[in-house]
């Protein structure tokens, strides 16, 4: 077994001279050699700070170079990074590091976040801030110190901790996927197999998918280093800088989700020319549309794969030719699938032409140990030794499925999880509003556009959309789960036991924002 730290360190014994990260911010440039120079130099200054195997570390940071150094720092010393996404409120991640009992955070040099964290974090934990101290912040640059203090790499067990990466829940908080030692480099052997992906020092990728997520961190960063390829940090994602990137830094794999694809291809300076040097795509993480996969597939002169999977999992289902068929997908190479009647068993296995819930057997070596003290939430996706993953496919007869929705409310915009959950209740907290049902519908540009139904209080209150907007960008509710359409109705539809019918709010939503019906829908 190896830890991520160990695959980088291997492949700095095979080329050692061959340049493995480049950042986009700074002329910082490192080969093997020097990057493992670097991780050890900052794992020193991270131990002398207190941290030890096992500790648990929030990172709150972008895809920068340094949350490449101290991730791979933080495996050097066995602690444990817990990658949070940047993109969340102080509040919220406070909530996280408490609740995950995290001691210790990397974060962006914000006196506010700070502020916060240091409230959420143990009496004298580490709190870093990258780009300088901020309020009780250290400069994360002075975190370093003497390689040679540092002794060899401790060797942990299969089952001990190695990350926990969070994804959207359906009771308000983000849940910790804990993975362990084991599931790591099975994490990226299945993209040779699933995607052709070839070993050597023609790889050249770009680092433009959040490091937080599963596909960033393992299919894109790790995946690239532990296979000897050059990765270009991209610090914020930027459709006409990735467009010139591929096109002047021969960029030849992509993984990523499909809105940074369609971004690409909407830039102002996209050109099918400037894509000549890449000869892999592939997308996964949201429902991709057919109009852009065709797309692609004429312009872009390489191998593209549909890649299917869950941060729980890692990859499931892949597709070897998706275009022209962007819902399709087949049983991968490493895990065994059943599409089962939703609410059913294991063994209610559905015929074929008929719908069910995607089942994932959890016997493999890349499937999470549980969501981070939440036994709850574990019980519930994690039962007889199968994953339940939440997503209905359609079967067909060659054992191919077709990936066409949700057993439950969850919505999916631009590659992030959005629970209902997580917004009503701040909504509802509005004085001027009743009732609100959060819904998704398809979207161009995010898969799935995040639309608030509502209902007021009272029905002469007139309540801008907008001024819905700023409550919620004061909210503690990360912004990107904000409504971007409102539609104010008399009343949410529900059946006899009362629930509401989100199925028909649907509806009723792509009706409005077509024009049709009795309400108004106002985007923000
Ligand atoms: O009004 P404003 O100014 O607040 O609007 C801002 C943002 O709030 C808004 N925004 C979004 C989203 C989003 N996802 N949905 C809705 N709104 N992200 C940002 O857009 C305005 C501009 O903000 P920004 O920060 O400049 O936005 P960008 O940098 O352009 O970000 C958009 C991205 C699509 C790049 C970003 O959302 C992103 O990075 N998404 C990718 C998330 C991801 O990595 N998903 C993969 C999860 S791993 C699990 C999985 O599915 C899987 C799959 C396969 C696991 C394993 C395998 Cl094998
Ligand atoms: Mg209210």
């Amino acid at each position: 077994m190896q830890t991520c730290f160990d695959l980088v360190w291997l492949a700095a014994e095979r080329t050692p001279d061959h340049l493995a990260i480049v950042d986009d911010q700074s002329d910082r440039q490192l080969t093997y050699s020097q990057l493992i120079d670097e991780i050890e130099a900052v794992a020193v200054g991270l131990q002398q700070r207190g941290v030890k195997p096992g500790d648990r570390i929030a990172t709150v940071l972008p895809s920068l170079f340094d949350h490449v150094i101290v991730l791979l720092a933080l495996q050097r010393l066995i602690a444990v990074p817990a990658l949070i996404n940047f993109r969340l409120k102080p509040e919220e991640i406070a909530q996280l590091i408490e609740l995950g009992e995290l001691t210790g955070a990397v974060i962006l040099a914000n006196e506010n976040m700070a502020a916060v964290l240091k409230e959420a974090l143990p009496e004298g934990a580490p709190l870093l801030s990258v780009g300088g101290a901020a309020g009780p912040a250290e400069n994360y640059a002075q975190c370093r110190g003497d390689r040679s203090s540092l002794g060899t790499a401790p060797i942990p067990d299969r089952e001990d901790e190695a990350f926990i990466f969070y994804t959207s829940g359906t009771t308000g908080l983000p849940k910790g996927v804990v993975l362990a030692q084991k599931t790591v480099e099975h994490r990226i052997l299945w993209i040779s197999t699933q995607a052709g992906y070839r070993y050597g020092t023609h790889n050249v990728s770009l680092g433009f998918m959040p490091l937080s997520h599963a596909i960033g961190y393992f299919g894109v960063l790790l995946l690239t280093l532990a296979h000897n390829g050059t990765y270009h940090v991209m610090s914020a994602f930027n459709p006409v800088a990735a467009n010139d990137a591929v096109e002047n830094l021969g960029v030849n794999y992509l993984f990523a989700v499909p809105q940074l694809l369609f971004a690409m291809t909407k830039a102002p300076n996209y050109d099918p020319a400037k894509m000549k040097s890449l000869e892999l795509v592939l997308h996964g993480g949201a429902e991709i549309s057919g109009d852009l996969l065709d797309q692609i597939g004429a312009e872009w002169p390489c191998q593209i794969r549909h890649i299917y999977g869950t941060t729980e999992t890692m990859n499931s289902l892949y597709h070897p030719n998706p275009v022209g068929h962007p819902l399709r997908l087949r049983p991968g190479f490493y895990s065994r699938i059943r599409i089962i009647e939703v609410g059913g068993t294991p063994d209610q296995i559905v015929g074929v032409g008929q719908e069910g819930e995607l089942i994932i057997d959890a016997n493999v070596d890349t499937i999470f140990s549980s969501y981070l003290n939440r036994p709850d939430a574990t019980a519930e996706a994690l039962r007889d030794g199968w994953y339940y993953s939440g997503d209905v496919c359609l079967k067909h007869e060659n054992g191919d499925v077709d990936l066409i929705g949700r057993v439950d409310d969850m919505i999916r915009s631009g590659g992030e999880n959005i629970h209902p959950s997580e917004v009503e209740p701040t909504l509802e907290s509005h004085p001027a509003i009743k009732e609100v049902s959060l819904i998704g519908i398809p979207d161009p540009k995010w898969g799935e556009m995040v639309v608030a139904c509502l209902t007021a209080v009272d029905s002469d209150w007139v309540v801008e959309a907008a001024e819905l907007d700023t409550f919620m960008k004061e909210s503690t509710v990360a912004d990107f789960k904000r409504p971007k359409a409102y539609v104010f109705m008399n009343a949410l539809p529900r059946n006899a036991a009362n629930k509401i019918l989100r199925r028909e709010l649907r509806e009723i939503a792509v009706n409005t924002q077509a024009g049709d019906g009795d309400w108004d829908f106002v985007t923000v």
